[in-house]
């Protein structure tokens, strides 16, 4: 089975109702599946099935999408358009936007329930993305960066802390979680290091997408940081340099992965796409 298919399948247990639609309409709006990507290579490159982490892979996208569907939200950023489409509360309504970003990460938790792996480490993947999702990751990181948006003499470590925490550590949830489930817990820290690495430079893409894209290539509208007044890796460290940042940061972070004793073509093929994303 494809990985799109469990996603679609895992909503037929929700009860019909709007709050069902919004989560439909967001977990279908056309993301690219970056995270269940990463989990789907780790399983792969450790030699085992892939259909093992659909569970796991599907609480991370739902928890990806609820970030986004609640990021858009005029509270926050406002915006209107994402993956070329209007976002979850222009589309539905605030409160409807709300209660279905709610209703994904609740979701999650239920997603990794039907893990087939043991109960203990159940409990690892729950506290896994607890931790790398809730206050002491993303929601931290989107927390420093609201606090930033205040100060504007950010500096390289500033953007580093932010993004580690409100893009890195989703990131790195894919790859801890594939190694936990395929009992390879040894390699963990380096995973943790790795999906640092690949955080960051997904981020710099992004703060370098938004100056050098169009609206139609990225969906979304472009030179929002700059209409925000964001500091990001390009206002700080001018284009050229965070492009190189950023492919620095790939290549060590699969530098890294030559170290472990893993099949890394899986994982060599995906890193090779992501360098090279232009939405
Ligand atoms: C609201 C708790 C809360 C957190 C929001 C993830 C996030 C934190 C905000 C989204 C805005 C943003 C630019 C985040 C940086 C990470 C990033 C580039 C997200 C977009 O991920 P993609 O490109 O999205 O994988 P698709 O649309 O492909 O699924």
């Amino acid at each position: 089975m494809m990985f799109d298919k469990y996603l679609n399948d895992s909503l037929n247990r929700i009860t019909n109702s709007n709050v069902k639609k919004a989560m439909a309409y967001s977990l279908f709006a056309g993301g690219k599946r970056v995270r269940p990507a990463l989990a789907i290579a780790l399983m792969k490159a450790y030699g085992d099935q892939v259909e093992r982490i659909y569970p796991f892979a599907c609480a991370i996208e739902m928890i990806h999408t609820y970030s986004l569907i609640h990021d858009d939200l005029p509270a926050m950023d406002d915006d209107t358009l994402r993956r070329g489409k209007n976002t979850c509360h222009v589309e539905f309504d605030e409160a409807t936007a709300i209660l279905a970003g709610d209703a994904l990460l609740t979701e999650a938790f239920y997603q990794v329930s039907l893990c087939k792996t043991t109960a203990e480490i159940k409990i690892q993947l729950i506290q896994l993305l607890s931790d790398y999702a809730g206050a002491n990751g993303m929601v931290l990181g989107q927390c420093l960066d609201m606090e930033a948006e205040n100060h504007n003499q950010l500096t390289v470590m500033d953007l580093q802390k932010i993004h580690e925490n409100k893009t890195g550590k989703l990131l790195t949830i894919p790859l801890i979680g594939a190694a936990l489930l395929s009992n390879h817990e040894k390699d963990i820290n380096m995973w943790k290091e790795i999906g640092r690495l690949i955080g960051l430079s997904f981020q710099i893409q992004d703060d370098v997408l938004d100056v050098t894209s169009s609206t139609e290539v990225l969906g979304k509208n472009i030179n929002s940081d700059l209409v925000n007044q964001k500091a990001t890796y390009v206002s700080v460290l001018g284009l050229d340099e965070a492009i190189k940042l950023s492919n620095t940061y790939y290549e060590e972070a699969f530098c890294k992965m030559k170290e472990l004793a893993i099949d890394i073509q899986p994982l060599e093929i995906l890193l090779d796409k992501l360098s090279n994303r232009v939405s």
